[in-house]
């Protein structure tokens, strides 16, 4: 029999989850389906049911909803609820159980794939949305010796940075402070901002000589972002394509007990987005 799965958010007819979570289901041979669901704030609880009545097994859920998801679970993992933010939904009785698979998605991508020690890397993270959310205590496990949330909207990098609960190692600041910050070793870019194509003023000198610069966003998202870290000689450019397929192994993994390989996935996306960036 197959189960059903979705991904919500908006906007969400690009999303790529679609695609990846089928190509898992091949290579394990587990019989699913999955879809992109179009869902904003007002309408999410809604078509969450919808699809909860419809026997929906599980979902990710993505921008702008990751906090919102986490409000409506019954339960949660720990990291879910140290992250604030839900991307992966599990049907758990007649609710929902929470987790959040974008920290550990990233990781394994920063340190498996493109090989980077976050140990000791003094960390910029610009936005304070459920996608930062999501990763800043991975980065704080994985030993970084800082974290400066700077965000548009101050209060919400303040109450990041409240959640957190790392006065020692995490600041919030704002974008106008950014020239007196220093440099940094890891700058990574969770704002929707750039999406459409708009770019805070980032000043050179927060580049140093082993400055990683990480976009968790991907395709024509990420182009805004990484010209301007190839532009000031960031060592490493990284866009989000990676975290993208780790995350999605996770949320495989939560749902059906098994890791999937993710090397030939990530290998058919970014042939798939490099050829849509190109055309
Ligand atoms: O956290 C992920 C989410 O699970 C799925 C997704 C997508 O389909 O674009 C992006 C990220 O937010």
């Amino acid at each position: 029999m197959s189960r059903h799965f979705a991904v919500f958010g908006t906007p969400i007819a690009h999303s790529l989850s679609p695609r990846i979570h089928a190509a898992f289901a091949r290579q394990t041979g587990i019989a699913l389906d999955y879809v992109a669901i179009e869902a904003g704030h007002d309408d999410f609880a809604m078509h969450l049911a919808a699809f909860a009545d419809n026997g929906g097994h599980g979902a990710n859920v993505t921008l702008p909803l990751k906090e919102s998801a986490f409000a409506l679970c019954s339960n949660t993992s720990e990291r879910a609820l140290r992250a604030g933010a839900v991307n992966t939904l599990l049907r758990d009785g007649d609710g929902w159980r929470g987790d959040n698979t974008d920290g550990a998605g990233l990781l394994r991508d920063l340190t498996q794939r493109n090989g980077l020690d976050l140990r000791g890397r003094r960390t910029l993270m610009l936005g304070a949305g459920g996608a930062a959310r999501g990763i800043a205590p991975t980065l704080l496990d994985a030993g970084i010796d800082a974290l400066y949330i700077v965000n548009r909207t101050a209060q919400n990098a303040d109450a990041l940075a409240d959640l957190l609960g790392d006065p020692k190692r995490v600041h919030a600041r704002y974008l106008d402070d950014l020239p007196a910050l220093g440099e940094f070793d890891l700058i990574v870019n969770a704002t929707s901002a750039t999406r459409g194509g708009e770019l805070p003023h980032l000043p050179m000198s927060m580049v140093g000589r082993r400055t990683a610069a990480v976009d968790l966003s991907y395709g024509e998202a990420a182009i805004p972002f990484l010209a301007w870290a190839r532009a000031n000689r960031c060592h490493d450019a990284i866009d989000g394509l990676g975290m993208l397929v780790e995350q999605a192994a996770g949320s495989f993994e939560v749902w059906h007990g098994v890791r999937p390989d993710t090397d030939l996935v990530y290998a058919d996306l970014r042939a798939h987005t490099d050829s849509l960036v190109t055309a």
